[in-house]
Formats: C-alpha cells, sequence, structure tokens
C-alpha cells in the first residue's frame, strides 16, 4: 500500500470570510448575518440598523489588511491549496442590487491573485454562514423565492469576474446545518416551522443547482462542488430501534448531498414530508434546476455520534445536538475525536455517490499557550490531525478518490458556533483576546513545521 499521498493531492488550509476579514463596513460591504450576530451562530440576533454594539468579528484578524502576510505563511507551509468564501455582502451589500460594488470585487481579485503568485490554488464557496441581512429584514431570507434570483446574479457577476484565477467552487457551506440553526442557515427567525425551514432549504437547493449550471457554462473548466457537513453517526448500542433511528438520523444529512449529486429528492423523504406536515411547492423549473448535479462531494468532519431511539441521550454539540460514543475521548469542547471515521465517512460517501471527495474541514479547536519565547507547542493538534491523516490515507489505499485536504483554521480565526478566540484552530497563532486587544501579530506553532513536513513529504511521514 502506498504511504504517500498523490501528486496532484491538493494540501492546505480553510477560512471563511466572517472569521477572518474584519473590515465589516469598508469599502462599501454591507451588512451580514454573520455581523448581526456577535456571539456567534448561537448567540443573539441584533438588528444592527438600530442598536450599536462591538463584535470580535468587526476586526476578527484582520485579514482584509494582512492577506498578503498570511498567504505567505501559508505558501511557506507549502500549500498548494487555500479555502476561503466571498463575502456576498462585499459583492452586493444589500443583495437586491442590480450592480455589483467594484471595491469588493476587487478585494478578491487581489486576493486570488496573491495565492496564485505563490502557486496556491484557491477553492472558493460562494456562501459560507453569511447573507445579507437586508434580505433577511427586508424580503425574509430564503423562505422567499426572490432570493434564488439574487443569488443567482450574485453567483453570476462572481463566476464571470474570477473565472480565469478560481476553477474551484463550493455552492453553500455545511448546506445541512439549516436543520439546526436557520438563522444563519436560511434566513429564518429560529422558531420558524419544519415546513418553512424545508421550502426554504428548497430555494438554496435550487439556488445550488443554478449556480452549478452557471459555473459550467461560465468556467467549462471548474469544478464545482457541495458542502455537507459530514455528521455520521454509529447506533449506539445493535438494538434493532437504535440501528433504525441511526438511519434515519444519517438521512438527515445525507438527503442534502442525494439532492445536489442526483438531482432530484430521494423518495424516502416522501413519507418524512407526509408525516411532518410537509407540503412543498416545487415548481416543473424548480427539477429543471435540481439537475443540475455537482462534480463532487466536500464535506468537513469534526466528530462522529451515535443513534439511538432514546432522543433523551441527546447532548449539545457545536451545530448538532449529538449522542456521545461511550469509547471516544472528546477535545476541550467536547467534540469527540474519531480518527477512523473519516475513513468510514470517505468510504460510505464514495460507495453511495460515486463522486471525488474533498475534505475541506477538519482539525482541533484548542486552548493554546504563547510562550515567552514566543512558541506555541501545540502536540495534541499534531496528533489530532495525524491520526486523521492517517485514516484518509488508508480510505485512498481503500480506494476512495480524494481531492484534497484543507484544514480547518490554518490561522486562528474567531469561530463560529461561538465567536470565540480562545477556541484555536491554527498552525499560526495570532495575539488577539477575546475583549478585543492583542497585536495580531501572527506566530509560527510547533504544529506548522509538522504541516509542512507532512506536505513536503506527501505525507510519507505521518
Ligand atoms: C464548521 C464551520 C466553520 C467552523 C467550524 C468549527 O461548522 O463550517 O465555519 O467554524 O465548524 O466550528 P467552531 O468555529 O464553532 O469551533
Amino acid at each position: 500500500m502506498a504511504n504517500t499521498f498523490p501528486n496532484d493531492f491538493l494540501w492546505g488550509g480553510a477560512i471563511a470570510a466572517n472569521q477572518v476579514e474584519g473590515a465589516y463596513n469598508e469599502d462599501g460591504k454591507g451588512l451580514s448575518t454573520s455581523d448581526c450576530t456577535p456571539n456567534g451562530l448561537f448567540g443573539d440576533i441584533v438588528d444592527r440598523n438600530n442598536v450599536e454594539i462591538n463584535s470580535i468579528k468587526d476586526r476578527a484578524i484582520d485579514f482584509y489588511h494582512r492577506y498578503p502576510e498570511d498567504v505567505a505563511l501559508f505558501a511557506e507551509m507549502g500549500f498548494t491549496c487555500l479555502r476561503t468564501s466571498i463575502a456576498w455582502t462585499r459583492i452586493f451589500p444589500n443583495g437586491d442590487e442590480e450592480q455589483p460594488n467594484e471595491k469588493g470585487l476587487a478585494f478578491y481579485d487581489k486576493l486570488f491573485d496573491e495565492m496564485l503568485k505563490h502557486n496556491i490554488t484557491p477553492l472558493v464557496t460562494l456562501s459560507h454562514y453569511e447573507m445579507p441581512y437586508y434580505l433577511v429584514t427586508q424580503y425574509g431570507g430564503w423562505g422567499n423565492r426572490k432570493v434564488i434570483e439574487f443569488f443567482t446574479r450574485y453567483a453570476k457577476t462572481v463566476f464571470e469576474r474570477y473565472k480565469d484565477k478560481v476553477k474551484y467552487w463550493l455552492t453553500f457551506n455545511e448546506i445541512n446545518m439549516s436543520l439546526h440553526e436557520p438563522f444563519t442557515g436560511v434566513g429564518l427567525a429560529r422558531n420558524s416551522s419544519k415546513a418553512e425551514i424545508y421550502q426554504a432549504i428548497h430555494h438554496q437547493l435550487v439556488a445550488s443547482g443554478r449556480a452549478v449550471k452557471l459555473c459550467h457554462q461560465i468556467i467549462p473548466d471548474a469544478k464545482i462542488g457541495n458542502m455537507l457537513l459530514g455528521a455520521i453517526a454509529y447506533p449506539l448500542s445493535p438494538k434493532p430501534e437504535d440501528v433504525w433511528a441511526t438511519h434515519l438520523e444519517n438521512h438527515g444529512w445525507l438527503f442534502f448531498g442525494d439532492v445536489q449529486a442526483r438531482g432530484y429528492y430521494p423518495t424516502y423523504m416522501n413519507r418524512y414530508f407526509k408525516e411532518n406536515n410537509i407540503e412543498l411547492t416545487i415548481s416543473d423549473q424548480d427539477r429543471e434546476d435540481l439537475k443540475e448535479t455537482i462534480d463532487f462531494i466536500s464535506f468537513s468532519y469534526y466528530m462522529s455520534c451515535c443513534g439511538t431511539a432514546d432522543d433523551s441521550l441527546r447532548q449539545k454539540g457545536n451545530i448538532l445536538d449529538m449522542v456521545p460514543n461511550p469509547h471516544l475521548k472528546a477535545s476541550e469542547w467536547g467534540w469527540q475525536i474519531d480518527p477512523i471515521g473519516i475513513r468510514y465517512l470517505l468510504n460510505l460517501l464514495y460507495e453511495r455517490f460515486q463522486k471525488p471527495l474533498f475534505i475541506v474541514e477538519n482539525g482541533l479547536g484548542a486552548k493554546d499557550k504563547l510562550e515567552a519565547d514566543g512558541t506555541i507547542n501545540d502536540d495534541y493538534r499534531i496528533n489530532y490531525m495525524n491520526d486523521h491523516l492517517v485514516q484518509i490515507r488508508e480510505a485512498i489505499n481503500d480506494g476512495v478518490e480524494v481531492m484534497g485536504y484543507t484544514s480547518w483554521g490554518p490561522i486562528d480565526l474567531i469561530s463560529a458556533s461561538k465567536a470565540e478566540v480562545t477556541k484555536r484552530y491554527g498552525f499560526i497563532y495570532v495575539d488577539l483576546n477575546q475583549d478585543g486587544s492583542g497585536t495580531l501579530q501572527r506566530y509560527k506553532k510547533k504544529s506548522f513545521y509538522w504541516y509542512q513536513s507532512v506536505i513536503s513529504s506527501k505525507g510519507a511521514n505521518l
């Protein structure tokens, strides 16, 4: 069995505009849903048109101004790929304008040029946990069909603008999360009914299909994927009731991949919709749009969980309510660590879809200590990532087609769930405290050198 990864394997890291850029109101940017959730996607929703607040995300790690330094550090580690997202509100500040904001477009031109200068391939998410807040207040978010048109205009604009620079695209980050957090996912109130949420999700799936079609038309040599929160569940016990409950639990997220990879709704949803009084409005044109299937499947993987018929065992994870596995240890944030889970997930997805897979998020959020001599000894992170990469290599040897691996947060950033700075994921430490103080100076952690050697050895030294 090969102990190196394929020569064309893309190695790198993944960030998202709203978690790194800052500059939340610069150069014409509009307010996004992320700007209105200063304490993370589970915190309060603040109407910033009327209420003045400070949010740690307003400056974040100031990537908007410091990206040349950060991209150079990624290049020093040997990255061949960087996943980032475009903030929709930099391009269309309110979301419903006819013409884009040139200053916003110019920023991403500069960013992509900087990556390409260092031979780093951009992998760009169109929508990562943010949308124009105006579309929420004026149109009712994705619950309104008009938002499909606005998103399509945005997607077309960025495909046309960056067609020579960006050849790898993703539509919606962790598209299955809307079932758990509808405000961030689809711009709906948190107390929305299941029927409202599924209708909004339907609109988003249609928009995803339209984006795929446009991408193929405008950039024929590009590849565009979806993005799933890979929340694989194992049966808590061999009790048939638990096994069946687990099967249904996995449908909860596989459904999105089924639609996006096959081009139509899977029949298992019919019963679910009926039993939950959900009657979706689906037009003939919608069905046509859904037929535009993705080229590859991408997903995030941090942990696995368990399925059981006993709902009282659920505990709060980051985004999902999960049932813990008694055989696994957890991170400081209670996320259970399961490297074999990623091999299992890769095999499962490949057997189900027979499409190439891209791991676009994986990593360990932990508290790091900056020593007096400027070092950070994050062996725990090295161990976590090493063990996961070993299992990815196993999956490749199992015959799974894996395009690449972008670890989550190669540089410390603001966490999504609670806007914490102390939950660090990076190979690069950023001097920033939760109260917003700090020099923002960057320091290389021990894991920086470890990842650099993993990439240069193509994984042979794992
Ligand atoms: C995923 C999101 C990312 C990222 C990551 C870690 O769900 O796509 O944006 O933040 O989780 O989560 P957190 O930041 O809450 O630790």
